[in-house]
């Protein structure tokens, strides 16, 4: 590609993906409404508030892919999940089409699928289950990505990330923990793919406990390499293992389901 713009990109997520997709594109194109730093040789800084339409279309404009990254990422207030997530996605897709984009990766969240039972293995075919408004938001993003594909052929990978950090933080990240590499593979499969059409990704390692089965998005070629396993003993040390019987340990989507804002 010429162009990737990857919104979010002062995020964790967007961090890590500013440092390793330099290989995906000539030119990185920087988003977000925090501080983004200096822009290198290969990469272009536009702020952007993602609810805003007309900054969202300039940002858009000439670019080739999106990994749209941008957005609120934890459970929060309707006031702030709308415009971010919901306003600021919908801007998103409509440049896109305008401005002749083929492809997105959208990060989409476990928390998309969150009240399923840690028993139920499910694939992408099983019916939203969000744990959260957050989680609705990210379903609202998947029905626009289907939407925007079904009409206008803009491509997208929808990304039900399961908890990306360096580490896992919890016994329930053992099971959803994807690393960083796994992660930065994955992108490269989705804007290297001859065909994308509009594919439901889990997006986790090749841990020991899998509760996502992946077949429906075997043709992208991603296996994942890393296993939470080698930070088992660090995790059994750290962590309280939480009762099985208890509402965070019963859910895919952990915290998130129990969590209430009122
Ligand atoms: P993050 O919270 O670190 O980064 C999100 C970025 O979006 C922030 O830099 C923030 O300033 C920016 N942002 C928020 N509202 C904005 C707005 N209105 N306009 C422009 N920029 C705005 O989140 P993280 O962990 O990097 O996640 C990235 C994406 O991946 C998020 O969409 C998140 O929902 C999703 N995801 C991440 C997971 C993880 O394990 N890190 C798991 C599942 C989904
Ligand atoms: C997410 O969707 C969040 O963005 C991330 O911060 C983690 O909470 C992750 O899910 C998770 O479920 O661990």
């Amino acid at each position: 590609m010429k162009r990737l713009l990857i919104t979010g990109a002062a995020g964790g997520l967007g961090t890590l993906a500013r440092r390793r997709l330099t290989d995906l594109a000539e030119i990185l194109r920087l988003s977000d409404i925090a501080d983004l730093g200096k822009a290198a040789a290969h990469e272009e800084i536009l702020p952007c508030e993602l609810a805003d339409f007309a900054q969202v279309k300039r940002l858009v404009a000439g670019c080739d892919g999106i990994v749209h990254f941008g957005g609120i990422s934890v459970e929060d207030s309707w006031d702030k999940i709308l415009p971010a997530n919901i306003q600021g996605t919908y801007n998103i897709y409509e440049c896109a089409r305008l401005c002749g984009v083929k492809r997105i990766f959208f990060a989409s969240s476990n928390h998309a699928i969150g009240f399923y039972e840690r028993e139920t293995r499910i694939d992408a075919s099983d019916p939203v289950r969000p744990d959260s408004l957050y989680g609705v938001s990210k379903c609202f993003g998947e029905a626009l990505a289907r939407y925007y594909y079904d009409k206008y052929g803009v491509e997208t990978a929808v990304v039900r990330i399961g908890s990306c950090f360096p580490e896992p933080r919890d016994h329930r990240m053992m099971a959803t923990w994807l690393s960083e590499d796994d992660l930065i593979a994955l992108i490269g499969r989705v804007f290297n793919a001859p065909k994308l059409g509009c594919v439901t990704v889990f997006a986790a390692s090749d841990n020991e406990e899998q509760w996502w089965d992946n077949r429906s998005a075997g043709f992208l070629g991603w296996r994942p390499k890393d296993s939470s396993e080698k930070f088992r003993a660090m995790i059994d040390a750290k962590c309280d293992k939480p009762a099985s019987e208890a509402p965070v340990n019963r859910y895919h989507g952990g915290g998130f389901a129990i969590a209430r804002l009122d």
